[in-house]
């Protein structure tokens, strides 16, 4: 394992729990490595293992009902808007991301270990367990290739005939096994999450599994195959090495999912030919040939960028050791860089070409009941997964995301339709593999609060367009982005209000998950309009403007849009001189709630600038200030972009210090508020990083990964929305001297800067 302190993950313990063991990845199969040298552990997930079928809650009575929430919030009658909603215009949950299984090892030999390492080399994608036991050296690698949609896993050790181990494919739904000499296989259907009103676990479910094909949910195989060299394999309750030189371990998964739109079982597609066909495709190579095509398809992607930001010594310790030392105000740069490049790697590994986009647990998931159904949470949740993607210069792993987002463009016509009784497409706060587009909510008190929330169409349309920024590809904005960027703007410009003062807006609406006290001391989410809700809407107008622009198209609806744009209520400033986040300027329930959605306008969009907007820009200041910075996990990963972007490098900085801070409780000197490891789903802000970098939420949730990832790239190089480039515009003054290199800007730039604060040297080069 090479270590340079940026690239390689590694502990000299194995994983205590699964928030500490190593993900690897295709963007289709995942794998958690535990890595203990006697008992091996491997989490096995498969991205489109979801439960459910295609299913659509309708209702067609919403539109009416919307009609008349309109009316009452255009009226100020906020609590009547809100029961309304709550109980007549949200629907049933979203279906749930599951767990494939787990693949056991145990290995013949003693006990006691000597020289333990395990790791995980993100510029190889390659884990690594290492240790010595009865004078033999033993090596086990594993890796998921992406080239050969495999999981492989070998073990060697330097003396002949030391290699004997077990072996078991474990499901973890149900199942059936079957052995064969030197394979284990599991089939099964997944079970649906069976959704009703009023049932007291309605939000979770109940996972049944099917009797008829019409009843069943996703189909899939599941095999490992076992080639040993030397010695001989057994079959003993499960797979029995014995004295091997060294033994090659093969895993295939191949579901029957064949679109969001298609019942996975009726319309479904073949699974168990394909999944032996991959074991067999990937026997009939050599290890070596293998793990070469894996390590030059996954450094084609991750080396296109590169952060040095210095260090010494310090830098070489185990990750774990790293992180307690830095919590405990050590002086570790290069652990940001290890941090960053976890976050690209984390994308490499989750979001491939022709995979599902990374949900909540990106594609690692243990959980039969995850939290939140380990979904697409699309309020902030997904969308920032995606945030890093394209200025780290993979636009290649943008693809499942802007898939999802066509495909909700088809899925959420019929919810603008029925719910709204507009044209155009919406899509509310949670969607899944079936592209659910409906309210959430379930009728429960209070889930207007999330579940009221038209909103998420629109944020897509900013990566929509962003994808267009960074790859300057006008044939795909042409054929396939503009069809969608009007369809979302069709459904905002059909539902907009006009209120009192003549300004046109969008009632009624919400400002994610947050609430203010109404005058009788109540939480109330709703609102004649939202800072979010207005700043969406005028980004999605403003796009299509635009595209309609570098099209040529001279499109009537964009010139309708244009004239629309002038009229649509402005972001206002509230009386300690926050941005306004409601129509109104009443106090938060909650000052430091997690979401700071209302500064929408300033990232991810580019509404409010510094240079531009001063008075707003230094508005979202104080909201940044009354918010507070200690938060979730994700939450603070949206503050290091929102600081960044206001030219604040230092508190960008102070956030990421933050988000470093584990939640283990098992710093042996920590000066931190340490959390249980394992929390059950809460709402403290108390989130940090677990031992293996996984963001802490808590629970585990991947989008705080993705988004200090890229705040960190924010820090370092933005594009005005005039085009022009800003160098280092949020550099903290501890960053002395430091070095990028390959990061992309807007308009297709890629840029190598090399810095020193202490000279004032500034090397920018344009590739
Ligand atoms: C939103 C957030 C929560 C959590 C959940 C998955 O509801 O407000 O903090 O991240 O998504």
């Amino acid at each position: 394992m090479r270590n340079d302190g940026t690239n390689l993950v590694w502990y000299k313990q194995s994983a205590y729990n699964w928030n500490e063991a190593l993900p690897l990845g295709n963007g289709r199969i995942g794998a958690m490595v535990f890595g203990a040298a006697r008992s091996e552990r491997i989490s096995l997930n498969e991205d489109t293992l979801w439960s459910g079928y295609p299913t659509y809650y309708g209702d067609p009575g919403a539109a009416e009902i919307y009609r008349q929430a309109r009316d009452l919030a255009l009226q100020r009658r906020y609590v009547e808007a809100q029961e309304l909603l709550e109980q007549k215009f949200t629907n049933l949950w979203s279906q749930a991301y599951l767990p494939l299984g787990e693949l056991r090892l145990d290995m013949e030999h003693a006990d006691a270990v000597e020289n333990y390492s395990r790791g995980l080399d993100m510029s190889t994608g390659v884990h690594t367990v290492e240790y010595d036991c009865g004078g033999v050296h033993y090596t086990r690698e594993c890796f998921v290739s992406a080239p050969d949609q495999v999981l492989v896993l070998r073990i060697a050790a330097d003396a002949p005939a030391a290699v004997s181990c077990a072996l078991q494919l474990l499901p973890s739904l149900d199942a059936q096994v079957q052995y064969g000499r030197d394979s284990i296989a599991i089939e099964g259907n997944c079970p649906v999450n069976h959704r009703e009103f009023d049932s007291w676990n309605e939000e979770r479910g109940a996972l049944r599994y099917g009797e008829t094909d019409e009843e069943k949910g996703v189909g899939y195989r599941a095999g490992v195959y076992a080639a040993a060299e030397g010695g001989n394999i057994q079959r003993r309750g499960g797979l029995r090495v014995e004295k091997a030189d060294a033994v090659t371990l093969y895993f295939a998964v191949r579901t029957s999912f064949n679109g969001w739109d298609k019942h996975p079982v009726l319309e479904g597609k073949p699974y168990a030919e394909p999944c032996c066909a991959d074991l067999e495709a990937a026997a009939a190579k050599t290890y070596g040939e293998l793990k070469n095509a894996h390590t030059a398809d996954h450094a084609a992607l991750y080396d296109r960028v590169r952060l040095e930001l210095g260090g010494g010594a310090e830098k070489l310790a185990a990750t774990d050791e790293r992180l307690y030392a830095h919590e405990n105000c050590g002086q570790d740069p290069a652990l940001y860089a290890l941090y960053f490049n976890f976050g690209r790697y984390l994308t490499i590994a989750a979001s491939r070409k022709g995979t599902q986009p990374t949900n909540l647990q990106g594609i690692w998931n243990d959980h039969l009941i995850p939290p939140w159904n380990s979904n697409y949470t699309v309020n902030i949740n997904t969308e920032m997964n995606y945030w890093p993607t394209l200025m780290v210069d993979l636009p290649e792993c943008n693809e499942p995301l802007l898939r999802m987002i066509g495909e909700l463009a088809v899925s959420g016509e019929r919810t603008a339709r029925d719910y709204y009784g507009a044209p155009g497409f919406t899509v509310h706060h949670n969607t899944d593999l079936w592209r659910l587009t409906t309210p959430v909510g379930a009728h429960r008190e209070g889930c207007a609060t999330f579940a009221f929330w038209p909103m998420a169409s629109g944020w897509f349309m900013r990566h929509v367009w962003e994808h267009y920024e960074y790859t300057q590809d006008t044939g795909w904005l042409r054929e396939t982005a503009w069809p969608i960027l009007k369809k979302a703007a069709e459904f905002y410009s059909a539902t907009l209000s006009e209120d009192t003062d003549g300004t046109l807006m969008m009632a009624p609406s919400t400002s994610p998950e947050n609430c203010y006290k109404n005058d009788e001391g109540r939480p109330c989410p709703v609102s004649a309009t939202a800072a979010m809700t207005q700043a969406v809407i005028q980004d999605v107008f403003g796009i299509v403007v635009q595209a309609d622009r570098v099209l040529g198209l001279n499109d009537p609806f964009a010139a309708h849009l244009k004239e629309l744009l002038p009229r649509l209520k402005p972001l206002g400033i509230g009386r300690d001189g926050e941005l306004l986040e409601w129509a109104e300027n009443p106090e938060e329930w909650e000052i430091h709630h997690r979401h700071i959605s209302h500064l929408y306008a300033l990232h991810p969009a580019r509404l409010i600038t510094v240079e531009d907007t001063p008075a707003l820009a230094e508005a979202c200041r104080t909201s940044l200030e009354r918010r507070g910075d200690e938060s979730t996990g994700w939450a603070m990963g949206w503050r290091i972009n929102q600081w960044a972007r206001l030219g604040d490098g230092d508190h960008a900085l102070k956030l990421l210090d933050i988000q470093l801070r584990t939640v283990d409780g098992r710093n042996p000197a920590p000066s931190s508020a340490a959390v249980q490891a394992d929390a059950v789903p809460n709402y403290t802000n108390e989130g940090g990083t677990y031992l293996n970098l996984f963001d802490a939420h808590p629970p585990f949730q991947i989008d705080g990964n993705y988004g200090a990832c890229a705040g960190i790239a924010e820090m370092l190089l933005q594009t005005a929305p005039d085009g022009s480039l800003k160098i280092l515009p949020a550099l903290p003054s501890a960053w002395r001297k430091g070095a990028v290199y390959g990061l992309r800007a807007r308009g297709g730039k890629k840029l190598d800067i090399v810095w020193d604060q202490d000279t004032g040297k500034v090397d920018v080069t344009e590739r």
